[in-house]
């Protein structure tokens, strides 16, 4: 069996790794050169779903070594800071390690096992997606049989499945910096301010990565540093910021797109290209990787019996967890960003359902099985 993987993100560099272990053939294709694949800032919370197919697939050597498991998150509204307790109520945890660190580790895995995997080398088409599929790219051509489109949303595979998506927009969107100074909590801090949301994470013990909601096409140069500072420094009420240089900047639109269906004929959509969530819920790697995971076994499954029925139910079975994230995405987007022209009364409701969650067990209990992914998709 062939399989032509189309993006070398984590969906298809990881799909690539767990076909090779099933003892199956691949082929990744990559528009982009490898140093942009690799310092692409992203994702930063890995569930523990996505640490165990990471350990299974052989990749985790370094993220054992250099992740950082966090028990619990903050969240503040009125300017006070509230723990959720993860570990406590639900005996799960999450962990800090960058996407980049994963590409890593998943592109030196492939070359050291002399698998192909081309860097700028864009597919332009794909063809006989009934039949023997085939990938298009400069003058030539790879006849597989199946291809599957792990190219992000802007990618060529998410327009080739039947129907049109479902999609949302948010009238915000985030300012990401990446800055040379210690995090400024030990756990990820959620602010819900009346200026605007917030989001302290972090890449390392000296590496802080903030977020900020900002207007919908906000340029990155209006703002320099003092004045992103003095910003953070007003909505994260108990907890402030540790002011170092600031190394990365980027304005980043909302949307949650989803797409009818995950395949088209022996063409399969995962991660982005199948779907995006709002980043609020740190859940669009995770989705990407548990794709895969089921792919992979679905594809092995048909090489090792003949059997096409895991892979005949691939696409319902993502689509049932996809929802789910996006249901909880949507939740922690509405409840702390404030909206243009957002009145008073919905501000105070955000505000008591944030107090409702930091004072009930069972509603902590439910938004910390959520953000952890350990909830059934079904
Ligand atoms: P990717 O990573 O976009 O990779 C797609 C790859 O396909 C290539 N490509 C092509 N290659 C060949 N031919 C073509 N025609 C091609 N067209 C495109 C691209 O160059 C690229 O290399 O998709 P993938 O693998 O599905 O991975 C998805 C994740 O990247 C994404 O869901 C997350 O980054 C989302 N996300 C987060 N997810 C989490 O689980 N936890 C988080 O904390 C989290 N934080 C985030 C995020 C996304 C963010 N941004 C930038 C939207 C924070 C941010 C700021
Ligand atoms: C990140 O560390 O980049 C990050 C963490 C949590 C989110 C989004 C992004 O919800």
């Amino acid at each position: 069996m062939l399989v032509g993987i189309i993006g070398a993100g984590p969906a298809g560099l990881l799909l690539g790794r767990l076909l090779h272990r099933a003892g199956i053939d691949a082929v990744v294709f990559e528009s982009r050169d490898r140093a942009h694949v690799e310092q692409r800032q992203r994702a930063g919370i890995l569930e523990q779903a996505t640490v165990d197919a990471l350990r299974t697939a052989g990749a985790a050597d370094r993220l054992e070594r250099e992740g950082i498991a966090h028990d619990g998150i903050d969240l503040v509204f009125d300017g006070t800071a509230h723990r959720v307790d993860f570990l406590g109520t639900t005996g799960a945890r999450v962990w800090i390690y960058a996407q980049t660190e994963v590409v890593k580790d998943l592109i030196a895995l492939r070359i050291a096992d002399g698998l192909p995997l081309l860097f700028d080398t864009p597919v332009t088409a794909v063809s006989d997606l009934d039949g023997r599929p085939t990938i298009h790219y400069g003058d030539q051509t790879l006849t597989c049989d199946y291809i599957v489109g792990c190219d992000g949303f802007h990618g060529i595979t998410r327009p080739l499945v039947p129907g049109t998506g479902y999609e949302l927009s948010f009238p915000h969107s985030w300012l990401g910096i990446l800055a040379d100074a210690p995090p400024m909590h030990h756990e990820l801090v959620y602010a819900h301010s009346r200026r605007g949301f917030a989001l302290a994470s972090m890449r390392s013990p000296s590496v802080s990565r903030m977020y900020l909601q900002v207007d919908n096409g906000e340029d990155p140069a209006a703002w320099p540093d003092d004045r992103i500072w003095s910003e953070l420094a007003r909505r994260f009420g108990d907890h402030q910021p540790n002011r170092g240089p600031i190394t990365a900047k980027s304005v980043l639109p909302m949307r949650a797109w989803v797409a009818p269906t995950l395949r088209h004929g022996n063409l399969f959509l995962a991660g982005d290209a199948g779907h995006i969530v709002p980043p609020t819920g740190a859940k669009g790697l995770n989705l990407a990787v548990a794709d895969v995971v089921l792919l992979a076994a679905s594809l092995a499954e048909r090489h090792r019996t003949g059997s096409a029925d895991l892979l005949d139910a691939y696409s319902d079975s993502c689509l049932r967890r996809v929802w789910r994230a996006e249901q909880f995405s949507h939740f922690m987007t509405t409840t702390l960003h404030v909206v243009p022209g957002q009145s008073e009364f919905d501000t105070q409701l955000q505000v008591a359902r944030l107090r409702g969650i930091v004072s009930s067990r069972a509603a902590a209990t439910s938004l910390a099985e959520e953000y952890t992914g350990i909830t059934p998709a079904s």
